[in-house]
């Protein structure tokens, strides 16, 4: 046995599964998770001293790459000042007012320490302040694992293939109305039946949990419509999204300001950080302000928010998410150009610094579509890759990541590996 098979049967001896998050198992592609020890820009190396091209990026924070040597220091400046005070501090009042800033339908904002917090806390408020109970989800959007939100569920739930979760009371998941991805008609019909009855619509407006999908104009506008029509709280969920896409996120590309935003990952900057804001009358509806509760002992920590502001301070210098578009969009074209002429049924996008390929014949527009792709295709390739020290993320079902630390080396040496992969399928 190597390294890693040993470490991951050690593993198993106390951790269900032997992993901390499910998807990291590699349950659907099979197979030892190799066990990371070190991280460097845009590589990653396992317990045997293997090297990796690593386009998950600790699935979606890394922007900056791995160990990027501004956030290290801002770590370890700050952790040298105490690691938890459970009080305010001077640092978190900064980041509030950055995130502010950048995006301009954030008036108000809490920090807490997960995406699954931001998107659980950010329904509690809209249904507190709407006074309604139902919620509006679409089938493969993912956001986080609180109760109401396992329902028809991407990520690990499409992984291990059951979209809902036990475990969740039927009360509760009853509330929860789940409609396609991208159905215009679905969400009318839905609205004009029961629209008053509806506390908010919670959508990652470009779905990176059931591979990457992106929501349609219409949808968006219709959603958007919708809500302010009968008063129901639009929630975009950007967790994965947030300073990815782009620097005003995918609501800046949308042109559409929804009442609250979930922000994770990138404004973590890697370390336990997420967010939720929006409406200053609905953020005022928060304790100490309002009866919606909500709390946390980690929450607004100094040594992760200290790492959220370098990593927003850096992404927001000039040039920086030209460069990742571009690095990015060289991986896109040039994996769909190696699969022309490899002749494989490939399709692929990419939007900033995030990306979806598939096998199939063309980008899916729904959780139906992205189920029509050929997943033991995806499994050979990943594991393909894998062997050539290309670290993918390990399910059909999940978004990649590009870094600012991916050289034009990297990316061809990608490509490279990818035509002979291609060739092996
Ligand atoms: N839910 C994450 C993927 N969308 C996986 C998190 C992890 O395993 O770290």
């Amino acid at each position: 046995m190597n390294q890693n098979q040993q470490l991951f049967a050690a593993a198993q001896k106390h951790i269900p599964g032997g992993v901390n998050s499910p998807v990291r198992a590699f349950g659907s592609v099979g197979g030892t998770p190799p066990f990371i020890k070190k991280g460097e820009g845009a590589y990653i190396w396992d317990a045997d001293d293997q090297r990796y091209i690593d386009y998950v990026g600790s699935w979606g924070p890394l922007i900056l790459g791995h160990a990027h040597p501004d956030v290290v220091a801002a770590v370890i400046s700050t952790a040298k000042n105490g690691m938890s005070f459970g009080a305010p501090t001077a640092l978190e009042v900064e980041l509030a007012d950055l995130i502010c800033e950048m995006l301009p339908s954030i008036e108000q904002v809490r920090l807490v320490s997960s995406g699954t917090e931001a998107t659980m806390s950010a329904i509690r408020l809209a249904r507190g302040f709407t006074g309604r109970d139902k919620l509006v989800k679409f089938e493969g959007c993912y956001h986080g694992h609180a109760d109401s939100l396992l329902v028809k569920a991407g990520s690990g739930l499409l992984t291990f293939g059951n979209p809902s979760s036990a475990g969740v009371p039927a009360s509760v998941a009853a509330d929860t109305l789940v409609l396609p991805y991208n159905d215009v008609a679905a969400i009318e019909q839905l609205f004009a039946e029961i629209g008053n009855q509806i506390a908010a619509i919670i959508v990652e407006p470009i779905a990176g949990n059931m591979n990457m999908v992106q929501a349609s104009p219409a949808f968006v506008q219709a959603m958007r419509n919708l809500s302010t029509k009968y008063g129901a709280v639009l929630i975009y969920d950007e967790v994965m999204t947030g300073f990815r896409v782009d620097l005003q996120c995918t609501q800046g590309l949308h042109g559409i300001k929804p009442d609250l935003t979930c922000l994770g990952k990138v404004v973590g900057g890697g370390m336990p950080l997420a967010a939720f804001g929006g409406r200053s009358d609905i953020m005022a509806q928060l304790a100490p302000l309002g009866p919606v509760y909500q709390a946390g002992t980690l929450s607004g920590n100094p040594v992760a928010v200290a790492a959220g502001l370098v990593t927003l301070k850096k992404i927001r210098e000039a040039g920086f998410f030209n460069y990742l578009t571009q690095q990015t969009n060289k991986l896109i074209t040039g994996l769909i150009q190696v699969a022309k002429e490899t002749n494989t049924v490939f399709s692929a996008q990419s939007v900033g610094g995030m990306f979806g390929f598939y096998f199939s014949e063309s980008i899916p527009e729904s959780f139906a579509d992205v189920m029509n792709s050929d997943r033991t295709r995806f499994n050979a390739f990943f594991h393909g890759m894998l062997n050539k020290g290309i670290y993918l993320a390990p399910s059909a079902f999940e978004a990649g990541f590009v870094s600012a630390a991916h050289s034009d080396e990297d990316i061809l040496n990608t490509l490279a590996a990818a035509k002979i992969v291609f060739n092996e399928l």
